[in-house]
């Protein structure tokens, strides 16, 4: 078996091996993270804050597979951390007691699971208090590519942007309050206030963008603790949404669309073709929207190519 490692996003290095026979097509998929408890700023100016990661980034690595794949995990939670940490993927039929089981500090926790359903996947941390793993930055997000490539009801996009939406509790320690949805003073996109929003915070240096014309396809998480999201394109309509990533779960012409806590969706909107235009994607809840949940994406002749695909689907 040839192996051969290709490096994705930040932090992720998937080894691919081809897997001959019956399943011609479909391949395993190594996929390593680790439990990271590190300082990581939560805003555009750099505000500190004691956050627990995969690999280091709010959200974690990005997993994308195709239906049939087998994905071959580990976790490795170093010894330096001081609490226990699990995965807990939404794309894997498993067993909670066993594959999800957590792991200690210096212990590691290797499973395998087959991706058996396309569509877009939260994955996060289910260790104990699972409501402070979540609030403090454990959750991703994997793509499961449908086997039948695109099709007429599931167009290929132009460009594809993640993005990842939570709750940001300063008090990090404070687990019953995180439980009675008390203390979140904003919202972080990618991991900060205002990411992807030069309108709201000057220092925001980056912005979603594509071309006028271009069909940009969304894969939205909402990693918040408690809240739903109210997933709206200000000046725009979703051309359409695919309930949990799949192309079966198809609407089309959708202003605005409620994403449940731990929902994942694909969201694609197409601007005009003839004129640049601008949207802000929002949390239409205000009080996400005006706490930091406001992502511009610009339609403009001049986008550069590179964004919105290879490592430059996660903006960070
Ligand atoms: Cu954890």
């Amino acid at each position: 078996m040839k192996q051969k490692r290709i490096p994705l996003l930040s932090g992720l290095m998937i080894g691919a091996s081809m897997v001959c026979g019956a399943s011609a097509y479909a391949k395993t998929v190594e996929v390593s993270m680790k439990a990271v408890e590190s300082q990581l700023a939560i805003d555009n100016k750099g505000t500190l804050y004691a956050a627990w990661t995969f690999d280091g980034a709010m959200p974690g690595s990005l997993v994308r597979v195709t239906e049939g794949d087998t994905v071959d995990f580990t976790l490795t939670n170093p010894a330096e951390n001081k609490n226990s940490h699990s995965m807990d993927f939404h794309a894997a039929e498993v067993d909670v007691l066993t594959e999800f089981a957590p792991v200690k500090p210096g212990e590691s926790k290797h499973f395998k699971f087959v991706a058996k359903r396309s569509g877009v996947y939260m994955y996060h941390c289910g260790a104990s208090p699972m409501v402070q793993h979540i609030a403090r930055g454990m959750y991703g997000l994997i793509i499961v590519d449908p086997k039948e490539g695109y099709t007429k009801n599931f167009p290929k996009p132009d460009r594809e942007y993640v993005i990842a939406q939570q709750q940001y509790f300063p008090d990090a320690e404070n687990y019953a309050a995180m439980l009675d949805n008390q203390g979140w003073t904003n919202a972080l996109i990618n991991g900060k206030v205002f990411h992807y929003d030069p309108v709201h915070d000057p220092k925001a240096t980056q912005a979603l963008v594509a071309k006028p014309g271009e069909r940009v396809r969304i894969y939205f998480v909402n990693a918040n603790v408690n809240l739903p999201v109210a997933l709206h394109p200000i000046a725009g309509i979703w051309d359409r949404i695919y309930i949990n990533g799949n192309p079966k779960n198809e609407l089309r012409d959708i202003a605005t669309y409620s994403v449940a806590v731990s929902e994942a969706v694909i969201a694609d909107i197409v601007a005009p073709a003839d004129h640049p235009t601008n949207n802000a994607i929002v949390d239409h809840a205000m009080s996400a929207a005006l706490r930091g949940a406001i992502t511009v994406l610009m339609f403009t002749p001049d986008a550069d190519p590179k964004m919105g695909k290879g490592d430059k689907i996660i903006l960070r």
